[in-house]
This record gives structure tokens, sequence and C-alpha cells, in this order.
């Protein structure tokens, strides 16, 4: 059994894909064990993309994560839970370049890459186990995801700082 993340990017937002995309995804007969939108800030999006750090292209990824291409900050993380997960959704999503992914695949039939060379390839899905897990731990909580794959551990902290509804 594995776990696999997958990101709605602001471009399959912005298109109104959200529902095209799960549709396809349910292909894969696979559970969704985790399911939330996410305002993506800078450090998020830097540690997600942490390995492209160098390319000449960061720049313009980081801004595309973080929805400033498409007026739409923000992005719908899922997990996948189920056999082989991680093949599964990376096969259905299809290459990286939208314009090499197989054309029934999600990215050939929805992604484009842009005049400035920027792949806007709809959705993000992870590429083996170790990234899996490297980035379900980074956009999910322990308690936010219904399945416990990894291990947990319980720890006490002193709250020093937090956002609560402002009482009337
Ligand atoms: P994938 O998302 O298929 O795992 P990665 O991890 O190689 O691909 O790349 C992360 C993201 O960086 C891609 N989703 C794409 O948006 C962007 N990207 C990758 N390669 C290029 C490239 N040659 N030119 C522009 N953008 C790229």
């Amino acid at each position: 059994m594995q776990q696999t993340l997958v990101l709605i990017k602001p471009d399959g937002l912005k298109k109104s894909l959200t529902g095209n995309i799960l549709t396809r995804l349910s292909e894969t007969k696979l559970e969704i064990a985790a399911a939330k939108m996410v305002r993506v800030s800078k450090e998020l999006a830097e540690s997600h993309y942490g390995h492209m750090k160098d390319k000449p292209f960061f720049g313009e990824l980081i801004g595309y994560i973080m929805g400033e291409l498409h007026d739409r900050r923000k992005v719908l993380a899922l997990v996948y839970y189920g056999e082989n997960a991680i093949k599964k959704v990376r096969e259905l999503s299809g290459a990286t370049n939208p314009e090499e992914a197989d054309p029934v695949s999600i990215r050939g039939a929805y992604g484009r890459v842009t005049t400035k060379g920027v792949y806007e390839n709809v959705l993000h899905t992870s590429t083996n186990e170790e990234e899996a897990e490297r980035e379900i731990k980074l956009w999910f909580k322990p308690d936010e995801i219904i399945f416990d794959v990894y291990e947990t551990e319980i720890i006490t902290r002193e709250v020093v700082k937090e956002r609560v509804w402002k009482k009337k």
C-alpha cells in the first residue's frame, strides 16, 4: 500500500478543472485519504520544489504554485491511498512537459507551455515513495490524513501565537 500527494495547481483551479481531474483520478480506484485547500506560502513553495532550486525557471515555478500567474492564490492538496498509488496516479497524469504528455493523460489534455516557457501542467503528483513521504509530511499534519501510514509521536508544545476566530 502506498500514499501519494496530488496538488491541483492554480491553473487547474482557474480553468475549473477540479471536477474533471478528480473524475479522471477515480479511474485508479484509489481512495482519497486527505483533501484541503491551501494558500501556498513562499516557504512552502520553496520547500516543495527544493530540488529545483538551481533551475533557471525556479522563480517562475514558485510564483506559479503560489498562484501569482493565475490570480488564484490556492491549491487543492490531496492524498491518494492504495496499491501502487504512486505509479497509477503518475501514469494517469502524464509527462511533466504537457506537450510531450500522452494526449489522453490529464496533463496532455489540459496542460500547456506558456510563451515564457513555464510548464502549466495543472497537477502535481509524487514521483516515488521517498518523495511522496516528504511531500505528504510537508503539506499535511498526521490528523488530517485518514490512514496512519507514517509513524507519529505525541509532543507537548507551548503555543506562542495562534490565529483564532474573533469573539463577537
Ligand atoms: P513533475 O512535476 O512531473 O514531478 P519535476 O519535479 O521534474 O516534474 O518538475 C517540477 C515542476 O517544475 C514541473 N511540474 C513543472 O511545472 C516545472 N518544470 C520542470 N521542468 C521544466 C522545464 N524544463 N521548463 C519549465 N518548467 C519545468
